[in-house]
């Protein structure tokens, strides 16, 4: 694919090389956090142990169960809002004056008002995509353009040399697969059976513009997004405030251990986790940080083909990419995918 930006843990660009020796320019990666699906019939719900399934993952003991909130239906709507959060018209403070990243533009804190919108309780999932797919028959521009980004431990561990050639130089964790689609997460064998309530990844921001435009909605804009993650908490870092581990719990899906060596999946998962996963934040919002980037409609900074993306992956770890808090920010070409980007629509309030 052309010009493809990704994101990458610290915002270098990097240059991939393809296998057959001349040097592609381009292909320009802001690398980040991170990618992937699994690979496995395993795959997203492996444990730290590398095992499936008997175990119950640690976040589900509370999270699930501790959903109470009842769901926001209003018919006088032009879309479905049953899985969507009402978050009122409010002034709140933007950004942080202690930037971890400078060149993200974090900072500094503005006030910024943003008028009542509905925001999608989850990321859009694989079988949200697959409904769209079906009735549309919509192709996605990685289905269009060919490939992909992987990370390559998503692989099975036979076919990782396979791609010694085709990575990003600065970021070799990340390979571009051919025939890796939506449909498809790490090849043209794998599927996205058994992880229909995962979120769809691989999905460009123009792709995701689409989705959210057939079922009446849109992206959030970035504010809108931002408001969302902190859920009435005043300069938090996370959507469920300022410690990680708060209760000595894990609140979201990203990466513990080394990075990008060794991921010990001690909130239960290696790669993605359902959309439903992890306590909601205040207004009812799961997985704001983690799991999956989320794309948003602003442009990043003046570069209307750059767009900005939120909230980090599952990816993610303090030591690399500590982009998963509420005022961290990072970006992709508009055409960009990967298998640790997602999104979730928005929708105006008549
Ligand atoms: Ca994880
Ligand atoms: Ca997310």
């Amino acid at each position: 694919m052309a010009l493809m930006k990704m994101d990458a843990v610290d915002a270098h660009f990097v240059i991939l090389i393809p296998s057959n020796m001349y040097l592609y320019l381009s292909l320009v990666l802001n690398i980040i956090s991170s990618t992937i699906s699994s690979n496995s019939d395993c795959g997203c719900s492996l444990n730290r142990n590398g095992q499936c399934g008997e175990e119950i993952n640690p976040s589900e003991r509370y999270s699930k169960k501790s959903n109470s909130l009842t769901a926001d239906n209003n018919e006088n709507e032009a879309f479905d809002t049953s899985n969507m959060v009402l978050i009122e018209k409010a002034t709140f403070e933007m950004g942080t004056n202690k930037p971890v990243f400078e060149s993200d533009h974090e900072g500094p804190i503005r006030n910024v008002s943003v008028d009542s919108f509905y925001l999608d309780k989850y990321e859009v999932s694989n079988r949200q995509f697959y409904d769209f797919v079906k009735k549309s028959g919509y192709k996605t521009e990685a289905e269009i353009f060919g490939d992909s980004f992987i990370f390559e431990m998503s692989l099975p561990e036979q076919d990782r040399t396979k791609y010694q050639d085709i990575r990003a130089v600065q970021a070799p964790w990340w390979v571009k697969l051919k025939g890796v689609s939506w449909e498809h997460p790490e090849g043209p064998e794998s599927t996205v059976e058994g992880r229909m309530n995962y979120p769809v990844t691989h999905v460009s921001w123009n792709d995701a513009v689409r989705f959210c435009e057939h079922l009446g909605k849109r992206l959030p804009t970035e504010a809108e997004w931002e408001i969302a993650c902190r859920a009435g908490l005043r300069q938090k870092l996370y959507p469920w405030g300022n410690k990680l581990n708060a209760k000595e719990k894990h609140w979201a899906n990203i990466w513990q251990g080394e990075f990008p060596l060794e991921n010990t999946a001690e909130d239960g998962f290696i790669f993605t986790c359902p959309v439903d996963e992890f306590p909601p934040n205040n207004f009812g919002l799961y997985n704001m940080a983690g799991n999956v980037w989320e794309w948003t409609s602003d442009n990043w900074l003046n570069d209307a083909d750059s767009k900005v993306k939120k909230g980090g992956s599952f990816l993610c770890h303090k030591s690399y990419c500590w982009r998963y808090r509420c005022a961290a920010r990072s970006f992709n070409t508009k055409d960009s995918s990967a298998g640790n980007l997602g999104f979730r629509c928005a929708g105006d309030v008549k």
